[in-house]
């Protein structure tokens, strides 16, 4: 039997965005809906210091933020390098149905959120300045797992009708190269979906999801028969041997979500600390441990 809906996010801040994703899919509404209304609960909230708002700026000062989105039908949207835009994930939303593209980045981007109507805004809050200031005193970047690299949302709904879509926002690693992209707005690392088979999502470092097309890599393991917790532990494992002799492995953290078109769900993370909420009519928007590679 299907158990749907079903919404699950990353991290603690999942809980009151699938609590927003829930009102939309229990009246029927669809997974992109749902995902985008959930995800903008952690953009808005200035105390998630890695998404959105008061997120914690580059090595220069500027909060610099990614996001992409994607529905059933495998339309994409996603924008990269956006700057003064407390909403990436609708601008996201809004590549992918106003524009003939997938991708707006810096600029550009925030030209084309401008014209949608959307507000120029100052989003580096006191508390993340205040975090900056300090970080400069020692300017070194060695993200600290589960802190400085963590907190990015991702979400993947499955809805009513059986169609899945996910989400993907964040103010990326902390402490970044002016003009850094992460994973989170690339389809296929920090995001995948096929609606025949399932959705994946990832935080951590964005590097490695890249190097190894993460999410993309999740949905085939789950087309091939994996159960969703198999497939991102096929990938966790396969990043781990692919850095095990990379100098990013010290602050290496990846975590995976994953959800099929049965409901089911499952999640793999290198090292221990990364959680995430599900909520269905079993399971009442609860945090769930994700089991780890490196014991
Ligand atoms: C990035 N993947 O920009 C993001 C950061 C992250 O949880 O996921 N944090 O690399």
């Amino acid at each position: 039997e299907i158990i749907k809906p079903v919404v699950i996010s990353t991290w603690n801040h999942g809980i009151p965005a699938n609590k927003e994703a829930w009102k939309v899919l229990i009246k029927g509404g669809t997974a992109l809906d749902a995902v985008e209304q959930g995800v903008r609960t952690a953009e808005a909230n200035p105390q998630v210091q890695t998404v959105g708002l008061g997120g914690f700026p580059d090595r220069e000062g500027n909060v610099t933020l990614d996001a992409c989105i994607m529905d059933h039908n495998s339309n994409c949207g996603s924008v990269s390098f956006l700057q003064h835009i407390k909403h990436p994930i609708s601008v996201a939303r809004k590549v992918m149905e106003e524009t003939p593209h997938i991708m707006l980045t810096g600029e550009g981007a925030l030209q084309f959120a401008l014209e949608q109507g959307f507000e120029k805004e100052e989003l580096l809050t006191p508390e993340s300045k205040k975090a900056y200031k300090e970080w400069l005193q020692k300017s070194n970047y060695e993200p600290v797992i589960n802190v400085e690299n963590h907190d990015t949302i991702s979400m993947l709904a499955l809805d009513e009708n059986g169609d899945l879509s996910g989400a993907c926002t964040t103010s990326g690693a902390a402490w970044k190269m002016y003009g850094r992209v992460g994973d989170s707005p690339i389809i296929g690392a920090g995001l995948f979906l096929d609606n025949e088979v399932g959705a994946a999502a990832a935080t951590g470092l964005g590097e490695a999801v890249i190097r190894t097309a993460g999410s993309a890599m999740v949905v085939e393991l789950m087309r091939q028969g994996k159960s969703p917790y198999e497939a991102c532990k096929e990938v966790v494992e396969r990043i781990y041997k692919v850095h095990k002799n990379h100098k990013d492995l010290e602050y290496l953290q990846v975590g995976f979500i994953a959800l099929n078109k049965n409901g089911e769900y499952g999640s793999y993370c290198l090292r221990p600390g990364f959680n995430f909420a599900v909520k269905n009519a079993m399971v009442n928007n609860e945090l769930k441990n994700a089991d780890f590679k490196i014991k």
